[in-house]
């Protein structure tokens, strides 16, 4: 949810009008547009780069995932792999434009390990992954910008571990 949307339930849930501090958190999201759309930006102009080098880097680390027996042994399973990380950076755009974490939670975290644990993927590279696509868009982004999507990131390795 939204913050706007956020304060609509919980006020409505009252039956009473906005409070000054949630006009004061409004106005901050609101501030703060500018920069998360750049941010939005940046990241979705180098998702190829981005993407091609976590997955190289993720089967450097982990032959044995790209090996006979491994879980993204093949080309069409690499391919499906690196969708995998493809899908995790649009989720971390969402949430970078929503300025929280929710869209990562809701549509990328709910039931991921059951999900994982089925298709015999190991979790902990997807998380190891996710992590070289951090380091890799940290290294494209000045520190305060690379801080600010750090969080996200982290959000999600931390859930994926
Ligand atoms: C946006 C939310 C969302 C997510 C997260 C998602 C993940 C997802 N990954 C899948 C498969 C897969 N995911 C991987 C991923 C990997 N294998 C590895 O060894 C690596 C560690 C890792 C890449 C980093 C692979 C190889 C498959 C195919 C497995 C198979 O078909 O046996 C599947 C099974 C169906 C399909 O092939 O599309 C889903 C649903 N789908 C979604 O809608």
């Amino acid at each position: 949810m939204s913050i706007i949307t956020k304060m609509i339930v919980n006020a409505d849930a009252e039956v009473r009008y906005p409070t000054p501090g949630e006009l004061e958190q409004i106005k901050l999201f609101v501030q703060s547009g500018d920069r998360r759309v750049h941010l939005v930006q940046a990241l979705t102009g180098s998702r190829e780069r981005i993407i091609k080098q976590a997955g190289e880097q993720l089967f450097q680390q982990r032959p044995n995932l790209v090996s006979p027996g491994g879980n993204a042994y093949g080309e069409a399973m690499t391919a499906t792999c690196l969708r995998d990380l493809d899908y995790y950076l649009r989720l971390i755009t969402y949430s970078v434009a929503a300025g929280e974490t929710t869209p990562i939670q809701e549509i990328g975290v709910v039931g991921v390990r059951e999900m994982y644990r089925s298709l015999g993927t190991p979790i902990e590279s997807v998380a190891a992954g996710v992590r070289a696509m951090k380091n890799i868009t940290s290294s494209m982004m000045s520190t305060e910008d690379a801080n600010e999507v750090g969080t996200y990131f982290d959000y999600l390795i931390a859930a994926l571990q």
